[in-house]
């Protein structure tokens, strides 16, 4: 029964797969998929063997489902381990994390000053103690989650200190029933006229972009083309758009979104520029209509569809724990094969950091490793847009370097910033994420850059740190349209190559 069930599903899902994804040869002119060529590279690909230390076997941990950004004080790999408790809810003791959706009620953000050294070390020391975890952070601040039980404890830590502190969110709980409010009738109706449900006054659920990316490739054939470049964990598709004039010579732009699972105005910036591009792509200016732009609006759909249904915080995709503790998740922007296993990341699959076993174990990565391997593209940008913090940042990640061109990821970097400035009035910082942020390793940019992909950069959007994460659906068309106004300036940035 099991085994004709599980067929029957497997069928399903092929035919499912084929049917939504068009045929090369059934495809318009100026759509074909360039293929089997690979990238140039200036650089070749540098894969670092897992590290033996640091994993722990047949230990008991609760599992807490969020948080622990690498903070930027943490130097090495987080190799050793920090048993993380849970404060929520009893459901997500091992191997009863599927019932109930995570509950954040009295838990906290506070932004912490950071001036002095040794303040961040007494961070750390609650960090690992597990009464806070990291979110954001910039040069002098640093946004921290507090659970609800070690709220005295904390506070009387830092005043203790003397370690300056706002409360920036009192009930994380109640953000985030307020975050994604549905919409009303009227909006409903018009959804049902327009051939899908995507709009940029909500964050939606991944049927709703996956469908709007298909009603896409339907209405505009001769230019758009919509395939599943692999499967996640879960067997969800990995969509990957694309919206090319066919112009031969054209250079290509590779854009994801939805790497972590709970940065959702990431997804929603990227589909609006989806709409933007496919909706007005005859007035669109000459720079953009002869890009060949490919996008993923979600690259983690699994761990997307975990922040809608359990919990809104969950950072990794959702590759199944094992063991005793069967921590669930890789972090996919760790998970990528240049200087795989690096600083910033753990090789505990309990940490929000965890790398997988080894560079691209992942599905979700690794369909984009063979997208870029069987593809005749020419890309000279990959951006990846992720949140939060307002940071324009470039490779190197791994560590405290930058290529030789940094000069022009720079210059252009900051171009990039005063488009932003000029829309929206937002301050981006530019800088290499290993100077700026912290040294992470495995991440998706690394590894364009690796690949010989001039302009790799992740974005970090809004905000910096009034809302985080649970970033209200106002925000979505202003935080958009100012990040499509750096796009277009990135857009001629590649002509001028
Ligand atoms: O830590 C990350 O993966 C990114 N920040 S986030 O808050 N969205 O998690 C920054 C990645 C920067 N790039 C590299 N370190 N390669
Ligand atoms: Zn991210």
């Amino acid at each position: 029964m099991g085994s004709w069930s599980g067929t029957v599903v497997l069928l399903v899902t092929i035919s499912a797969a084929v049917l939504s994804t068009p045929l090369i040869n059934q495809l318009q002119p100026g759509q074909e998929w360039p293929q089997l060529v690979k990238q140039p590279s200036h650089e070749s690909v540098e894969v670092i063997s897992e590290k033996s230390t640091g994993e722990v076997e047949g230990e008991l941990v609760i599992v807490k489902p969020q948080v622990d950004k690498t903070e930027p004080e943490d130097e090495g790999n987080e190799d050793e381990v920090t048993p993380e408790i849970d404060f929520k809810t009893k459901s997500l003791i091992e191997g009863k994390e599927d019932t109930q959706k995570v509950d954040y009620t009295g838990a906290q953000l506070w932004k912490v000053s950071t001036q002095k050294d040794g303040w961040r070390i007494v961070l750390s020391r609650l960090r690992r103690r597990n009464l806070i975890s990291t979110w954001g952070t910039n040069g002098t601040t640093i946004d921290i989650l507090v659970q609800p039980h070690a709220i005295q404890n904390v506070t009387n830590a830092l005043k203790r200190e003397n370690i300056p502190f706002d409360v920036i969110i009192e009930d994380l709980q109640t953000r985030i029933n307020q975050e994604n409010p549905p919409l009303d009738e009227n909006e409903i109706e018009l959804q049902d006229r327009r051939g899908h449900r995507m709009n940029w006054k909500q964050y939606h659920r991944l049927e709703d972009i996956h469908g709007f990316l298909d009603y896409l490739a339907k209405t505009y054939p001769a230019i758009i083309s919509v395939k599943s470049i692999g499967k996640s964990h879960e067997g969800r598709d990995i969509k990957l758009l694309r919206i090319s004039n066919g112009n031969p010579t054209n250079k290509a732009v590779f854009i994801d979104g939805g790497i972590h699972a709970r940065e959702w105005i990431s997804p929603a910036t990227v589909t609006y520029f989806i709409n933007q591009f496919a909706e007005n792509f005859d007035v669109e200016h000459d720079d953009i209509k002869n890009i060949d732009w490919y996008f993923i609006p979600v690259l983690n759909p699994d761990g997307y569809e975990h922040t809608h249904v359990r919990d809104r915080l969950w950072r990794k995709n959702r590759r199944p724990g094992s063991g005793l503790r069967g921590c669930a998740g890789v972090d996919l922007n760790r998970n990528f094969g240049y200087r795989w296993g690096g600083k910033g990341t753990s090789n505990y699959p309990c940490s929000e950091i965890y790398r997988g076993p080894r560079a691209f174990s992942e599905p979700e990565s690794k369909a984009v490793q063979e997208f870029f391997q069987n593809t005749a593209a020419k890309f000279s940008a990959y951006l990846t847009y992720h949140s939060y913090g307002q940071y324009i940042l470039y490779p190197w990640g791994y560590d405290n370097a930058v290529p030789p061109d940094h000069n022009d990821l720079n210059d252009v970097g900051n171009n990039m910033a005063q488009a932003i400035k000029s829309v929206g009035n937002d301050n981006y910082m530019v800088g290499s994420s290993s100077n700026l942020l912290y040294p992470a390793a495995g991440g998706s940019d690394d590894w364009a850059k690796s690949l010989g992909i001039k302009y790799a950069y992740t974005i970090e959007l809004n905000d910096q740190g009034t809302y985080g994460f649970i970033l209200p659906t106002q925000y979505i068309e202003p935080v958009a349209k100012e990040s499509l106004a750096s796009l277009r300036v990135l857009a001629a940035a590649v002509h001028k190559i």
